[in-house]
Parts: C-alpha cells; sequence; structure tokens
C-alpha cells in the first residue's frame, strides 16, 4: 500500500487515544509488515562541539543564556572522533550521530573538519549521522559529498508549541534546513521531545509535520524530555511510559516506513517499558553511555537487554528506509547509464557497493 501523506490532526488523535490493546496491536501488525521485527539500528551520540549555544531552546542544556552544570569544550580533533568511533563501532553500534552546539553552520576550518570526520568516519565502514544547527543547500551538498548518511534536525514540536519553548528561530528556519537535506542523497532524521508541557494535540501536530513531508523522514527520534537543572524546563514531571509507548505507536503507524528511533529518556525507563516500545514498533535507539551531554544507560546494560528481547543490532549500510526516495534516486544513476546504489531484496535495502564507491571516488 502507498503511504499516506494527508494525514490530519484529528486522524492522528484518534489513533493515539485508542484503546490501548488495540493501538498495540495494530502498530505491532503494521512493524511487521514494513520490517524485520527482531531488529535494532543502533546508533552512537558524540558531542563534537558542546555547551555556549546561541540558542534559547528551553529544554537545552547547551544554550549558553542558562546556567548549568556544563562543561563546553570546542570542536574536537579528527583523531579524537575516530577514536571514539572505533569504540562505538567495537561496542556494537553502526552509526555514529556527530552532534555541535551550533545555531547554524559556518563555511570555513571548523566544517572543513566536520568534513573531514565524515569521511573519516565513512572508511570505517560506520554509517555517519551530523546534527549541527541549520544549513546552506550548498553546505549539505558537501555533507553528501563527503560521504554523510543522515542529518537529525528535530521539529521538536508542533508549530504551535515550538513558539512557546524557542524565541531565536522559527518552525519554518527547521523546515528549509530539512528541505535542503532532502535536495541531497543524504536521508533525514527528524522528530521531537515529548514531556515539554505539551498537549496530546502538539504532540499529534508535530506527527502531521512529519508524516505529510513527502517522502516521510527516514528516522524518528522520539524523545522524552530529560529535565536538566538550570533550563525553563527543569520542573517538568516525567513522562508517563504510557506516553511513551502511545507517541511511538502512533509514529509507527502514520510513518510505516520510518526508522522510529526511542531517544532521550531511557535511563527513566524500565526494560519492560522499553520492550513495550519495541512492540509497539521503535526500531532503532541511541546507545552509548551518554546522548550528547546527560546520562544514557550503560552500553553492556543495552546489549543484555537485546538479547533478553532476541532482538539483534542492525549492520551498517543494511537498511535505507524508504523505498519511494531510494526508487527516486537509483532512477537518477540509471538516467545517467550508471549502476543504481540500492537495490532492495525483501526488506532489506542494501546499498551496492562498487555504484556508491564510484560516486565518492568523484567526489
Ligand atoms: N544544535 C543542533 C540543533 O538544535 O539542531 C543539534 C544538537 S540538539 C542538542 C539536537 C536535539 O536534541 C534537539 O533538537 C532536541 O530534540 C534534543 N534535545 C536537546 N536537549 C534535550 C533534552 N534535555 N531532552 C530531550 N531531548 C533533548
Ligand atoms: C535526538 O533527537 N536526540 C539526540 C540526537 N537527536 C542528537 C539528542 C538528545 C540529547 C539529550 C540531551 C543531552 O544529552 O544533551
Ligand atoms: Fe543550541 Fe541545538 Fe541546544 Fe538549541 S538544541 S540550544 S540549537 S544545541
Amino acid at each position: 500500500m502507498a503511504t499516506k501523506h494527508d494525514w490530519t490532526k484529528e486522524e492522528i488523535l484518534e489513533i493515539y487515544n485508542k484503546p490501548f490493546m488495540e493501538l498495540l496491536y495494530e502498530a505491532a501488525t503494521i512493524h511487521r509488515e514494513h520490517h524485520d521485527p527482531n531488529t535494532v539500528q543502533v546508533s552512537t551520540l558524540l558531542s563534537i562541539k558542546t555547551g555556549g549555544c546561541p540558542e534559547d531552546c528551553g529544554y537545552c542544556p547547551q544554550a549558553a543564556r542558562y546556567h548549568t552544570d556544563l562543561e563546553g569544550n570546542d570542536l574536537m580533533s579528527v583523531n579524537q572522533v575516530k577514536a571514539q568511533a572505533l569504540r562505538a563501532k567495537a561496542s556494537g553500534s553502526s552509526r555514529v550521530c556527530m552532534g555541535a552546539a551550533w545555531r547554524n553552520v559556518k563555511d570555513g576550518e571548523e566544517f572543513d573538519n566536520v568534513l573531514e570526520m565524515v569521511r573519516t568516519i565513512n572508511k570505517l565502514d560506520m554509517e555517519v549521522c551530523c546534527t549541527l544547527g541549520m544549513l546552506t543547500e550548498n553546505q549539505a551538498e558537501r555533507l553528501a559529498e563527503a560521504g554523510l548518511y543522515a542529518y537529525n534536525h528535530n521539529l521538536d514540536s508542533s508549530e504551535e508549541y515550538y513558539k512557546e519553548v524557542i524565541s531565536t528561530r522559527g518552525y519554518q528556519d527547521r523546515l528549509d534546513t530539512i528541505g535542503n537535506v532532502r535536495k541531497t542523497n543524504v536521508t533525514v532524521c527528524s522528530g521531537g521531545i515529548i514531556g515539554m508541557g505539551e498537549s496530546e494535540a502538539d504532540r499529534a501536530g508535530m506527527l502531521v509535520a512529519l508524516s505529510t513531508l513527502n517522502p516521510q523522514p527516514e528516522s524518528v527520534p522520539i524523545n522524552a524530555l530529560v529535565p536538566v537543572e538550570g533550563t525553563p524546563l527543569e520542573e517538568q514531571a516525567p513522562v508517563p511510559i504510557w506516553e511513551m509507548i502511545r507517541m511511538v505507536a502512533t509514529t509507527r503507524i502514520v510513518m510505516p516506513e520510518t526508522q522510529v528511533r526511542l531517544s532521550a529518556g531511557r535511563t527513566q525507563m524500565s526494560r519492560e517499558g522499553q520492550a513495550m516500545c519495541f512492540f509497539a514498533g521503535a526500531n532503532s535507539i541511541f546507545a552509548g553511555d551518554k546522548l550528547l551531554t546527560t546520562p544514557n544507560p550503560d552500553v553492556n546494560e543495552d546489549m543484555e537487554m537485546f538479547k533478553m528481547l532476541g532482538l539483534n543490532p542492525q549492520k551498517a549500510f543494511e537498511k535505507k528506509s524508504q523505498p519511494e526516495s531510494i526508487d527516486a534516486e537509483n532512477s537518477q544513476y540509471q538516467s545517467k547509464g550508471e549502476k543504481p546504489k540500492w537495490s532492495r531484496p525483501g526488506h532489506k535495502i542494501e546499498r551496492n557497493l562498487d555504484a556508491q564507491q564510484k560516486t565518492k571516488a568523484k567526489a
């Protein structure tokens, strides 16, 4: 069945509020139709430039204007990043996601270093993701040429609630950056945070904004707010696990092909709670003892949990979700008489290595 791109807030709210067991059953069924339910993609976060950010995102410990205990750091060196990526690979991770506390990317030496980091991790045969703030079309293209696999840029909430949490940029700025990434062959990772005081209608509004993108994002992180002392949202009550499961299940139903990422907030969740999220359609996580600046479950404990649940970490480049965008991308190459970059045996999507390397060699 073709992916639906015209979800309304009312339709999504109706799904979100279904009787719990029905919601779970529907989400799990759709999950199995589109994905291997025993595979989970594991990404490791790495904060390559920490703190001192000029933005005012109300949830974020890295905003310079809030007085948190955070110790900031300038941009890491390429060698430091390589060492961390090797550690992540050894612990079972197939993707490294590098985060920088920037409002936007500025051309120059620092961006050149980030491009070198992307090339370096790519050579380790790991997927590389970046989250660096706003990007121009040219910067997105340069990241693509360096071999970037995914770019994370969250919508965070509904357009209406976004204004309550962030004043230094608007929703359209976020959509513009996502649009710039979409013009390249880099996959889009965009999701949001629940537990910031938003209503159910805001949660549905965020899912409308994401699911009506065409193609839909290949990855959608669902974060539970990690309330950090010193930020405006420090007093927010923890998100009840039931709401997290509902949000994951609804995301899975409205974006069937997407990788739904169980993101920040896992230290507060029991294994049973996380297992229900996987059952409801979550199929990726951020692993590593730290998210960007806040704690995350211990890697060994996560691997133990996977073992208990019979979940297998996905290999790098095995699945690039979103058949529609893959077919479009392949046809670009085929029209030039080149080999398609991706093949799709069943649910698996594999890269055709020689075709990809040829594109990289040209870059
Ligand atoms: N500066 C870049 C930007 O804003 O796009 C990239 C880094 S930023 C930290 C990446 C994402 O982390 C944010 O969009 C937000 O969704 C998430 N995040 C930040 N602080 C969080 C918190 N305390 N709890 C949950 N998620 C958080
Ligand atoms: C996303 O949606 N969540 C990750 C990643 N994308 C970059 C970040 C979570 C950050 C949580 C707060 C912190 O550790 O600073
Ligand atoms: Fe800066 Fe990103 Fe944190 Fe906002 S979320 S304050 S842009 S690092």
